[in-house]
């Protein structure tokens, strides 16, 4: 084969592969819209035939990953028809792993095996800023993080690109085109979409309440405002894009009445939410330590102990205290409604409740839920888990690789010599360091490690299924990454290092004893010299 021949042979091979990619892409965006609503018989056929065209492509072209994975979507598919066209939390569960590893799934180039994530979305970032300049800078920002962003000048240029291709979001500036015009614009085109595009607004002043009343009405998932940070900008816009992103909502059903909570799980499962029953209300918090629920579904009478008296106890609990707690029962006297909500619940259902109001209900408070937890367990600088929250994180961790026989390895990073980097460079210098190392951390380690901020500029990485020789090794590559980043500063760029402690579960270790390990590990790396990885040494 001449060298033209074979360089056309490759772009074909690539193209067709292209071909498999879109159609995953297919895949997963009808998967993000089941996410939204009940699933009918409808979304049901238009998912299987999407899944069965992708199978299809990847089986012509030998991509032997995505081929299994659309078989294994075909089969769970196939078992929700066989189970009379009903989800089961089973069913959801496995369908929603499969989508995770199709939006995980690199492809096969040539012969050898390369890992890569799916491209990100095709499709662009509509940047509409009043500033210009400063919409060119955050393009060439996003293009390195891997997205495709691109700047309008005018509401004309906006209205042209809206009608070539609908966007993957849109990022408006309120005052785009004239002051507050940014807002009425957005607003016309939402409207006439069936399906809204992801919205960020942007205000370079401060805006007042009926400005933000006026974003919110548009659809507005995010306000910004002051100076434009790239990098928050795009974690949200990853959020808001990513199915990979998506968890199903996990709701407890405690019900001394079998048939009852059959009925209450068979209408959840159908909105794709995954349940769990417990006829036993004594079981319940064993039951929530393990399958961490974003919400509860209490019944108000059964007969070892009442709804009210199960939400006291759960409340007692710190980690639990703001779970929603929804009791369902067919009592109908508001002022024993109204002394139940007092005593720990959030809401009050009475039976027969209709499908479409239970899972409106619950799909609200799990959401308000989870947000609020978003804020309570993160550290606001970098996005991170807190402390409490990563020790947390730990000891669940702890317990699961106890259970399934696994590894686990905890991390301690400390930025060496930081002090010196606040006193020459300043302190605003300090936080960017610290923010930049954050989102290196999160660019490189698994979706199932966990990232904490530990303290100023401690960082504590758990990760599971990984044994200390591993979790070193990765840690090692970071680490000599992290050292070639040069921050532009006067008059030398500045360079950052850190230093870094490792241990493993053991038996009879509990999270403290393994965290005081890799604490012991970090102080031997740093009385080494720093600017390495050490194992602790019993
Ligand atoms: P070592 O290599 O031994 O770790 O030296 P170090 O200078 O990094 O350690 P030390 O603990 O003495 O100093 C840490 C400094 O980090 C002190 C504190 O002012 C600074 N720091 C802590 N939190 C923050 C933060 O959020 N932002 C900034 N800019 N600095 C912080
Ligand atoms: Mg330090």
């Amino acid at each position: 084969m001449s060298e033209h021949e074979d360089l056309s042979h490759d772009r074909l091979k690539n193209h067709f592969a292209q071909r498999v990619i879109h159609q995953a892409r297919q895949v997963l965006e009808v998967w993000q819209r089941l996410q939204q609503h009940e699933w009918s018989g409808a979304d049901m056929a238009e998912m299987s035939e999407a899944n069965i065209r992708l199978l299809r492509y990847a089986e012509r072209f030998g991509q032997a990953e995505h081929a299994d994975l659309a078989r294994a979507i075909d089969h769970s598919l196939n078992a929700v028809l066989a189970n009379k066209g009903r989800l089961s939390s089973g069913l959801i569960s496995e369908l929603n792993l499969a989508m995770q590893r199709l939006s995980r799934t690199g492809l096969r180039h040539g012969d050898q095996f390369e890992q890569t994530f799916l491209p990100p979305l095709r499709k662009p970032v509509y940047l509409a800023l009043e500033d210009g300049e400063r919409a060119e800078r955050l393009a060439q920002q996003m293009e390195s993080f891997g997205l495709i962003a691109q700047p309008l000048g005018s509401a004309d240029a906006f209205h042209a690109a809206m009608a070539e291709r609908h966007p993957a979001a849109i990022v408006m500036d309120v005052d785009f085109s004239g002051p507050g015009r940014g807002l009425a614009l957005a607003e016309a085109v939402q409207q006439k979409l069936e399906q809204k595009l992801p919205l960020l607004f942007y205000s370079h002043a401060d805006t007042d309440t009926p400005t933000r009343l006026a974003a919110v009405r548009t659809g507005a998932q995010e306000f910004f405002t002051g100076t434009l940070d790239a990098s928050t900008l795009i974690e949200r816009i990853e959020i808001l894009t990513r199915v990979a992103q998506y968890e199903p909502y996990r709701v407890l059903v405690v019900d001394d009445s079998r048939a009852q909570a059959t009925h209450t799980e068979r209408v959840l499962n159908s909105a794709g939410i995954v349940t769990r029953t417990l006829t036993e209300p004594i079981q319940a918090l064993d039951e929530l330590a393990e399958f961490q629920p974003d919400l509860i579904i209490l019944d108000m009478y059964m007969p070892e102990c009442s709804g009210t008296e199960l939400a006291k106890v759960i409340r007692q609990h710190e980690r639990y205290v703001s779970v929603p707690i929804i009791y369902l029962s067919a009592e109908d006297d508001l002022d024993k409604q109204l002394d139940a909500m007092s005593e720990g619940g959030d809401d009050f259902l009475t039976k027969p409740i209709k499908p479409r109001h239970l899972i409106a209900t619950v799909r609200t408070r799990a959401t308000r839920a989870r947000n609020l937890k978003a804020r309570m367990v993160r550290d606001s600088l970098t996005g991170l888990y807190n402390h409490t929250y990563t020790l947390q994180l730990l000891e669940d961790a702890a317990s699961r690789a106890r259970r399934d026989g696994k590894p686990l390895a905890f991390a301690m990073l400390d930025i060496d010599h930081f002090k010196k980097v606040n006193d020459s460079y300043g302190h605003p210098m300090g936080d960017r360091v610290i923010k930049s190392l954050a989102l290196f951390l999160k660019q490189r380690l698994r979706k199932t490690d966990y990232i904490g901020r530990y303290g100023g500029e401690e960082f504590a990485v758990v990760l599971p299924d990984t044994d200390a020789a591993t979790a070193t090794r990765v840690l090692d590559d970071i680490r000599r990454r992290f050292a070639e980043i040069h921050y532009p500063a006067q008059p030398l760029d500045l360079t950052c290092t850190f230093s870094c402690g490792i241990a493993e579960l053991e038996d009879g270790l509990d999270a403290a004893a393994l965290s005081k390990r890799a604490d012991q590990a970090l102080y031997a790396a740093k009385h080494g010299g720093r600017n390495r990885v050490e194992i602790y040494q019993g």
